[in-house]
């Protein structure tokens, strides 16, 4: 039977994608019903060919729910989840809140489908950067043991949100005119600059974004002692992330078995061409489902290791389309 499905944190990049991507996938759905704080109340959203109010998020709302999307971040999902469960309703869960709680899920359909089974209410979606690595990662650890990963990544302006996306287009303005930009969203202006990801530091100098990369890769791997370092690192781009990733094997692994299994790879798309010096670019990937992977090559300082480069859409793949893939592997298993 068609769900009724409410979106919490709507008015979002992820939420605006979500809505986006619910009516492109013909996802089964009987009613749809978006909720947000006090504040986008009463604001009206186009949707299918109809006019949906967005309501404020209470107790009633969730009455009758069967899936909960929510991208509204961590306190309010922890805010609601009980609510939530009690109505009867499944939450797939945008936000860091729950990704490594033991009861909860994390999962990238195309790498761990098998882990919804488990789920108690609560399935979480990883972390952007999390989600497009593992795809590239998944394929080859089936094939040879992994030892070690180090990544670094290049962050889009859309991780940390629609406005910082906005501000990016308006301080680059600001540049452009000769003016001096100051950013109201990030600790400084992305326009013509770069800096070390904003998320707090850890008392290990790791910032939060980094652990979670190594943590999350870790649960969803289903590799707890994988030896994974990173660096992230926000850049002038507004909607796709890429990384820059070393990968080491317990043995050597041949660059053109690990491109066949990647060509072939599901949600990946194959971006290399050597002679012309083209591989993957953010705005291959933009407002696309696939991962483009390329460049990738031995590593001339180990011989077990391989070097490769990716790009995802940090709000489709990264975000939104990876929860709606969830919500889709639990109906097809259901
Ligand atoms: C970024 N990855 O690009 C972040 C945004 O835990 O879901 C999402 C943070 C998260 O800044």
């Amino acid at each position: 039977r068609p769900l009724t499905v409410a979106v919490l944190g709507a008015s979002g990049a992820v939420g605006q994608e979500l809505l986006q991507l619910l009516q492109e996938r013909s996802f089964p759905i009987g009613e749809l019903r978006l909720l947000a704080s006090a504040r986008s109340a009463g604001h009206v959203q186009a949707w299918n060919g109809s006019s949906l109010v967005v309501q404020e998020v209470s107790e009633a709302a969730f009455e009758g729910v069967d899936l909960v999307l929510a991208s509204a971040g961590g306190s309010v999902s922890r805010q609601w989840r009980q609510v939530i469960n009690s109505a009867g309703a499944l939450m797939i869960d945008n936000s860091s809140a729950f990704r490594m709680d033991a009861d909860v899920p994390l999962v990238v359909p195309e790498v761990n489908p098998e882990a919804v089974a488990e789920h108690q209410g609560v399935i979480a979606n990883p972390n952007c950067t999390t989600i497009l690595l593992t795809l590239v990662l998944a394929p080859l650890a089936a094939r040879r043991a992994l030892r070690r990963v180090v990544v670094s990544t290049y962050q889009s302006a859309s991780g940390a949100g629609a406005r910082a996306m906005e501000e990016l287009k308006q301080l680059t303005q600001v540049v452009l005119a000769g003016d001096t930009p100051c950013s109201e969203v990030l600790p400084h202006s992305l326009a013509f600059n770069l800096f070390l990801h904003n998320s707090p530091l850890m008392a290990n100098s790791y910032c939060e974004e980094e652990m979670k990369m190594v943590n999350e890769t870790r649960k969803i791997m289903g590799l707890p002692d994988l030896r994974f370092t990173a660096t992230c690192v926000r850049v002038p781009v507004l909607r796709a992330h890429s990384e820059a990733v070393n990968i080491e094997f317990d043995e050597p692994f041949p660059v053109e078995e690990a491109r066949q299994l990647l060509k072939v790879a599901a949600g990946l798309e194959l971006i290399e061409d050597f002679e012309q010096n083209r591989f993957p670019m953010p705005t291959d990937v933009t407002d696309r489902d696939p991962v483009a992977v390329g460049r990738i090559r031995q590593d001339i300082s180990d011989p077990n290791a391989l070097e490769l480069w990716l790009c995802g859409d940090q709000i489709r793949k990264g975000a939104a389309l990876n929860a709606i893939q969830i919500a889709e592997l639990l109906l097809s298993s259901s």
